[in-house]
């Protein structure tokens, strides 16, 4: 990824019109809306933003129509939402990763009274929920870019705790994990924006490095994507690409490709089953209109929603990999 480097340049030559530039200026590269934004279990998608500013989260419950507002934090800590179910109950959880220190905050919604604080990881970690026994709960875990190493842990079958750590990726990859091998265990997963390639670590090979897999698949400035557009088990690998507003598809099983043109420039792309019919539907935000688009591309049907929230929301994806 030269980004930084570029924009290092660009300020030293140009430090005024820098500051224009990037003033407002998102550039995402990884939108991992994969681990679902469900938070009342009726199986269709709760739209939701996430304002850094003030520390509040705004969202739609799709079983009621409601909006809700719920500010987290006092304090103006950038905390950045890790969204996913870490209890079970299939409701996404409200959990919060504070990258300076470490720090998780878990909201779990089967006991809502309780909110879980606890230390794992630290500066420059990223944090990812995994399942990599296949419980159907996430397990909090970090990937460190600065030794390419994953620290994953697990809650076994019999309640035990285990750790493990799997060396994979590079600074500035973008990871993740998901089900792409189809045996319901997380497989670690990092997208390589230089060259485009994604690294896929398999739970079926046992997490051996030696054996998984190597798949090109986008071009640095692309956004990630990733998630099962065919509910087939399997995680397909996908990309959105700022330039021609276009998803391009490559879906695992049948290894087959396609593209669909959907979206505004500048928009953030994400995805999220919409209707329940376990598809997911192609969404993108746009921060000037803050408004969704969505795209259910079985049913050939597109709508549009504007929201009344502060302009500096952006969608609550688990892993919002991004630079300001
Ligand atoms: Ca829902
Ligand atoms: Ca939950
Ligand atoms: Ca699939
Ligand atoms: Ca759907």
């Amino acid at each position: 990824m030269k980004y930084s480097v570029i924009l290092s340049l660009l300020l030293f030559i140009f430090p005024a019109w820098f500051e224009q530039y990037t003033k407002d200026k998102l550039i995402v590269f990884a939108s991992l809306s994969y681990y679902g934004s469900d938070f009342d279990n009726d199986k269709r998608c709760d739209f939701s933003v996430w304002d850094n500013n003030t520390s509040t989260l705004y969202y739609q419950l799709s079983s009621n129509q409601q909006f809700y507002k719920r500010k987290f934090f006092e304090t103006r800590i950038p905390y950045e939402p890790v969204f996913a179910d870490y209890d079970g109950d299939r409701k996404t959880d409200q959990a919060f990763f504070h990258r300076d220190s470490g720090q998780w905050i878990i909201n779990y919604s089967s006991k809502p009274d309780i909110q879980e604080k606890f230390f794992l990881g630290s500066l420059g970690d990223i944090p990812i929920p995994t399942d990599i026994n296949g419980r159907g709960v996430q397990d909090p875990t970090i990937w460190r870019p600065n030794n390419s190493t994953w620290l994953l842990t697990a809650v076994e079958k019999d309640g035990s705790k285990s750790k493990k750590v799997i060396l994979e990726g590079s600074y500035q990859d973008a990871a993740f994990s998901a089900d792409f091998d189809g045996d319901k265990k997380s497989d670690l997963i990092v997208w390589r924006p230089d060259d485009g390639f994604w690294h896929i670590v398999k739970s079926s090979a046992d997490f051996d490095f030696s054996e998984s897999e190597h798949i090109k698949h986008g071009e640095e400035r692309d956004i990630i994507v990733p998630n099962d557009y065919n509910n087939d088990g399997k995680c397909d690998l996908v990309f959105w690409r700022p330039d021609d507003q276009t998803w391009y598809f490559r879906y695992t099983g049948p290894n087959e490709s396609s593209q669909i043109k959907f979206g505004y420039k500048n928009d953030i792309p994400l995805s999220c089953d919409v209707d329940g019919d376990s598809v997911p539907e192609l969404i993108t935000w746009s921060r000037a209109k803050r408004s969704w688009n969505v795209l259910n591309f079985r049913k050939q049907e597109s709508s549009s929603y504007k929201w009344e929230v502060p302009e500096s929301s952006i969608p609550t994806v688990s892993i919002l990999q991004s630079y300001e």
